[in-house]
């Protein structure tokens, strides 16, 4: 198969080769209908496909592509990497420059390991409470997703949600058993199981992003740090999709909120494969070599992510984190008008680059109230958007994402196509 082959073929060849034609549940487009397009080049804010449709990319990779595609900087940055090497499963001067720079943002960090991706960021993280505490059950959020380690799908947000999965197969009960759920934002229910069960710890995605953007109540993430605080459990802010996304210090600096353990992912390897999970000193000396937690990695700490990692961070100054704020807010707004002239009911919601339209007339603020949206129409929706040239994510609850590549003209051009597929569909 060649970049010329068609979309089409692609697909076809794909789907006898792999589950669903994907290394992805979510990106075989089975919640939005179609064929996903097979992309071949990326630059700035736009993909390009096998058959050669150009798209204003609001994927961005899920997340990881804050500066877009093939940002000169970042490319440069792999480039030099790759011709030392790609690989020395040795240390290397990147992890100990990522690791500054991250602990230099992160004041509920003091040290830091990285991984090879959230998932791995997570199930660590959850191992490293669960070594410090001497517990084993942990409490999650419907909805939330922190990757698919066994112990963290229990009814999870993400591509379990987008599938309409209860759990996975395959989780034995005895794992399950210890992993219990309640709603976002339902601080009640917290303090009950809290008081009730021994937790190992509390894990939550501080602004959720995988059942769609669902914000924390005002005083949610407060009162889960004193329910920690008062119960020994520890508290873990899973930032893989907020890390350096809705700010320099993620959703812990917005929300003032600290965490004892923090998963980051994405972002911080600028579109190559990484993961990290920190917390305090006394916490992480608890990690092997220096304690009895034990996790590893070939290629984790790997010399490219670390560069497209840094030179990621690099772009990320106060004047950038204004600037997505400001397309993030163009785009809310442009969407709000356009489903009002359209008269369809919709809520956006919105942290900095992060936002979701969902097809529902009433706040989301938990997983039930994802689920009144309208997924069919999102589909509808879906499909005309891409007809018009922009790429959404696949799926009513996942976030879009955006980059310091869209300008508002780029920004305008979605607008205009929202208001043409909303007229199209209502
Ligand atoms: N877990 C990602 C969304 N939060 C989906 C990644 C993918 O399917 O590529």
């Amino acid at each position: 198969m060649t970049l010329t082959t068609s979309n089409a073929r692609l697909h076809d060849r794909a789907e006898e080769l792999m589950p669903g034609g994907v290394s992805s549940p979510v990106r075989a487009f089975r919640a939005v209908g179609g064929e996903p397009p097979f992309i071949v080049a990326g630059h700035g804010a736009r993909v390009r496909d096998a058959d050669g449709h150009e798209y204003i990319d609001l994927i961005c990779s899920w997340g990881p592509l804050i500066a877009g595609h093939a940002h000169p900087a970042v490319v440069a940055a792999i480039t030099a990497q790759a011709a030392r090497g790609t690989s020395y499963g040795l240390p290397t001067p990147g992890e100990v420059e990522l690791a500054a720079l991250i602990i230099a943002a992160l004041p509920s960090i003091e040290m830091v390991r990285f991984v090879s991706s959230g998932t791995e960021a997570a199930m660590s993280a959850l191992r490293l409470a669960r070594a410090a505490t001497g517990r084993d059950a942990v409490l999650k959020f419907a909805g939330g997703y922190h990757g698919h380690a066994d112990a963290l799908l229990a009814r999870a947000g993400s591509g379990v949600a987008t599938l309409g999965l209860p759990d996975s197969a395959g989780v034995p009960a005895s794992t399950a058993a210890n992993t219990l759920t309640v709603a976002f934002n339902d601080l009640a229910a917290v303090e009950r199981v809290a008081d009730a069960v021994p937790l190992a710890a509390i894990i939550v995605e501080p602004y959720a992003g995988n059942m769609g953007c669902v914000q924390p109540r005002a005083g949610f993430l407060e009162g889960l740090r004193r329910v920690a605080d008062r119960t020994g459990a520890l508290l873990i802010f899973d930032e893989v999709i907020t890390g350096f996304r809705v700010g320099p210090a993620g959703a812990q600096g917005r929300a003032g909120v600290g965490p004892d353990i923090t998963c980051l992912g994405k972002v911080i390897g600028g579109g190559l494969p990484v993961g990290a999970y920190g917390g305090s000193r006394a916490l992480m000396r608890l990690v092997a070599p220096l304690g009895p937690m034990y996790q590893a990695g070939t290629l984790s700490g790997n010399p490219l992510a670390m560069a497209a990692g840094i030179a990621t961070l690099r772009l990320l100054d106060d004047a950038a984190y204004a600037r997505l704020e400001d397309i993030g807010a163009r785009l809310e707004h442009g969407l709000v008008v356009a489903a009002h002239r359209a008269g369809t009911a919709v809520r956006v919601q919105r942290v900095g680059s992060l936002l979701t339209l969902f097809f529902a007339d009433r706040e989301v603020w938990d997983e039930d109230d994802a689920k009144t949206s309208d997924r069919e129409r999102f589909a509808v929706f879906h499909r005309a958007m891409l007809r018009r040239g922009v790429l959404l994510p696949p799926s009513q609850f996942e976030c879009l994402f955006l980059s310091l590549a869209h300008d508002d003209d780029t920004v305008d051009q979605v607008i205009a196509a929202a208001v043409a597929s909303l007229e199209e569909i209502r």
